[in-house]
């Protein structure tokens, strides 16, 4: 929580309510470092994390958290945190029906906790936000890898520094690759790219700032690490699977030529047919699959991927494509992808309200109450159906939520009475409530016991307390 005095002292008169919301700021670009203009650096691809070893059925890794330091702009140097030295952090490749052992060594100076952002697991395995990996201590996490591929990631979850931790750089993406796509003729390889976006705010020095609920500051976009990048593509179909890592900022998302796209995947792995959209949103903690053709471009054409939701006019380019050479195409779309499965009906309803309390103390409320450990909100049971509809009362502050649910994928019903279209057709794990808004999902809870977390990802709200606990039995 944050004494409302000096949230209003950090963010400036009148932007309480500004900070956590998603537009309304004039001219809140701060002193930023050398101005770069956009597209200067290239895109970089993460690296693919290498196991430490291999047996018949799992891939050992060992990774150390720590504090280093990236070269975000040329020729500085960004104090980061990182898993393994890398910004952002390496993408864990796993197989599906192989195991991956994950041992995270704690090198910084502040407790953690590894949660797999999608993954359908046991309870001690999860990251909860009150299993801590303390400083100098290390705890193997083991993931089973046995739902359907899907673009996953990984990211920092204890408990109210979560937002600072994830936002300094402890995230990373776990792509699931599943043998049963590969038939599919999807474009893969060189042509399967990982687009990690996030926004962030940088002092004069190159340094990130951070300011619990300073959404209004961070006016400077990354991609996979870097600001404002270009990408040199062929002129063919890539498949980019995209992750919205920022802590509280939402991307509307488009070509500068309005050209049309197809998205494929969502939070859990491929849609069951493909959508043709010319732009989709994507809020913190949700991922999208989107095949884009590049082959009607001629050779030298330029076309930027804009976000339609900035407040300032330096901040409407997220990257550019450079369309640079030909290149032979094999890929397709099929026409159906992978079917939505039966989740069964729902003999359980449950209503879950969002809100942020803007009083003498900022806090951010599920059902008016801030998170507490000790409290279960809700209890499950084993093989049940359920049915969650979610509701955003901010509307006078206009502040957007999100709601994720830790261990199961669920189905997007309806928002607003509406059906969903797009990526929501598929199932997920996170979905956005706008201000006002009304959002039904369903979900099945198939196995695994324990006590899970559901909250907001806007991960500044998370940290001021949006987060609730449902014990499985
Ligand atoms: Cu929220």
């Amino acid at each position: 929580m944050l004494d409302r005095r000096e949230f209003v002292k950090l963010v400036g008169a009148g932007g309480a309510v500004l900070a956590l919301t998603e537009c309304g700021v004039g001219n809140a670009r701060p002193a930023a470092v050398p101005a770069l203009p956009p597209f200067s650096v290239p895109l970089r691809i993460p690296p693919v994390a290498r196991p430490d070893r291999q047996d018949a059925t799992t891939d050992y890794y060992r990774v150390r958290m720590a504090e280093t330091q990236a070269e975000v702009y040329p020729g500085l140097q960004t104090k980061v945190l990182t898993y393994n030295g890398q910004f952002p952090a390496a993408t864990i490749v796993a197989k599906r029906g192989r195991r991956a052992v994950v041992t995270q060594y704690n090198g910084t100076s502040r407790p953690t906790a590894v949660h797999l952002h999608g993954a359908h697991l046991p309870r001690k395995d999860d990251g909860h936000p009150m299993d801590l990996v303390e400083a100098g201590q290390e705890r193997v996490y083991e993931y089973p890898n046995t739902q359907p591929g899907a673009t996953l990631w990984y990211h920092d979850h204890a408990h109210h520094t979560e937002a600072e931790q994830v936002y300094r750089g402890l995230a990373g993406l776990y792509v699931l690759d599943d043998e049963a796509e590969h038939d599919l003729g999807l474009p893969d390889g060189e042509y399967d790219v990982p687009l990690m976006l996030r926004d962030a705010q940088f002092d004069p020095a190159g340094q990130l700032v951070f300011v619990l609920a300073g959404f209004a500051g961070r006016q400077t976009l990354l991609v996979n690490g870097r600001p404002q990048p270009y990408f040199e593509v062929a002129a063919r179909k890539y498949r980019f699977r995209l992750l919205n890592c920022s802590n509280d900022r939402t991307f509307r998302l488009r070509l500068s030529d309005n050209r049309p796209f197809q998205l494929i995947g969502s939070d859990s792995g491929l849609l069951p047919a493909p959508v043709t959209v010319t732009d989709f949103d994507l809020s913190p903690g949700e991922r999208v699959e989107a095949v884009v053709d590049f082959a009607p471009y001629e050779i030298g054409a330029q076309v930027t991927l804009t976000n339609d939701l900035a407040e300032v006019e330096s901040a409407k380019s997220v990257m550019r494509f450079d369309i640079a050479r030909t290149a032979a195409d094999h890929s397709r779309v099929p026409p159906t992808l992978r079917p939505l499965p039966d989740l069964g009906e729902a003999t359980v309803e449950r209503h879950i309200l969002m809100r942020v309390n803007l009083g003498a103390t900022i806090s951010s409320l599920l059902d008016d109450k801030v998170y507490d450990p000790n409290r279960i909100d809700q209890r499950v049971k084993l093989g049940t159906t359920e049915i969650w509809t979610i509701t955003n009362t901010d509307v006078q502050a206009g502040i957007p939520h999100n709601m994720h649910l830790h261990l199961e994928q669920f189905q997007v019903l309806d928002r607003d009475g509406k059906p969903v279209t797009g990526h929501e057709t598929g199932l997920k794990d996170t979905v956005l409530v706008p201000a006002g808004g009304n959002v039904r999902i369903k979900v099945r809870f198939t196995d695994h016991p324990g006590l899970f977390v559901y909250h907001c990802h806007m991960l500044d709200h998370s940290a001021l307390g949006m987060m609730g606990q449902m014990e499985i039995t």
